[in-house]
């Protein structure tokens, strides 16, 4: 398969421009990150990814998740510090780990889901900011500048205050964001896909990720042995996710099959 085309910004944001995105995240439960793309490479790539489309018995739209396009824009070297960042004000910043690599496909003019959250509030809310146990990227491949182009709609701020919902008069925004930005976003916000309304496939890419937490130093991806064996020697989904992390070892075997 040939490599996608997407390219990438190189540089990392500034540390006080990173700052101004991060309080703008935990304001408002969103922010924009700009210019994760190089905007030129965009449209190509979403061409590469719409000619991979296959259409499920279900009668669904999907990327196969063997395509390369599936994880590539993971490679934008700018999304690294925002989410570390996002999850922890720990000095020691957290590693990030990605579990959830969703491609939203609809066909222009269909009906999307209603408003909801994915995740709750933890602590005491509306009273202090608690940090997210994920956080998101939400990734739409084009200029989304009004209704028409089909654009999430929010309520900010209700990632922590449980008083703002769609059902009482709560202000609402749209993601509004250009073709080479990427929207970092906390599940805990209300929620809603428009549809896009504009010819074309309305295309959304959700990534989530958690925090790994570690001490500086200490090298966590090298299993000690006594640790791998007990993964190997699980009984059971929860013994698999207690010893090993999100990823079950026959669905790695399965995944490494179905690329060769
Ligand atoms: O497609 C969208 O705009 C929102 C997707 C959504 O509702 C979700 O991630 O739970």
């Amino acid at each position: 398969m040939q490599q996608p085309s997407l390219k990438f910004i190189d540089t990392p944001y500034p540390s006080s421009h990173l700052g101004n995105l991060l309080a703008q995240f935990r304001a408002k439960g969103y922010v924009v990150l700009p210019n994760v793309f190089k905007r030129e490479s965009v449209d190509n790539f979403r061409q590469e990814v719409e000619s991979a489309i296959v259409k499920t018995q279900d009668g669904r739209f999907e990327l196969p998740d063997n395509r390369p396009e599936l994880v590539y824009p993971l490679k934008a070297p700018r999304i690294r510090d925002p989410l570390s960042r996002a999850l922890s004000p720990s000095q020691m910043a957290p590693k990030i780990s990605v579990f959830e690599t969703a491609w939203l496909i609809s066909e222009s003019g269909k009906n999307l889901g209603g408003w909801h959250k994915d995740r709750q509030h933890e602590g005491m809310p509306g009273r202090e900011y608690h940090y997210p146990l994920a956080v998101h990227l939400g990734i739409y491949y084009r200029d989304i500048e009004s209704i028409e182009d089909g654009p999430t709609a929010i309520i900010p701020r209700s990632h922590q205050d449980q008083n703002l919902n769609p059902y009482n008069g709560s202000e609402q925004e749209l993601f509004l964001a250009r073709k080479e930005d990427v929207i970092m976003w906390d599940q805990r916000l209300w929620h809603q896909a428009n549809s896009r309304q504009k010819e074309g496939w309305r295309i959304f890419t959700i990534y989530g990720f958690y925090p790994i937490q570690a001490f500086q130093g200490y090298e966590i991806h090298k299993m000690p042995r006594a640790l791998a064996q007990a993964w190997l020697d699980s009984e059971g989904t929860a013994d698999e996710i207690f010893y090993g992390g999100t990823f079950s070892l026959d669905s790695v075997r399965r995944g490494l099959e179905r690329i060769e």
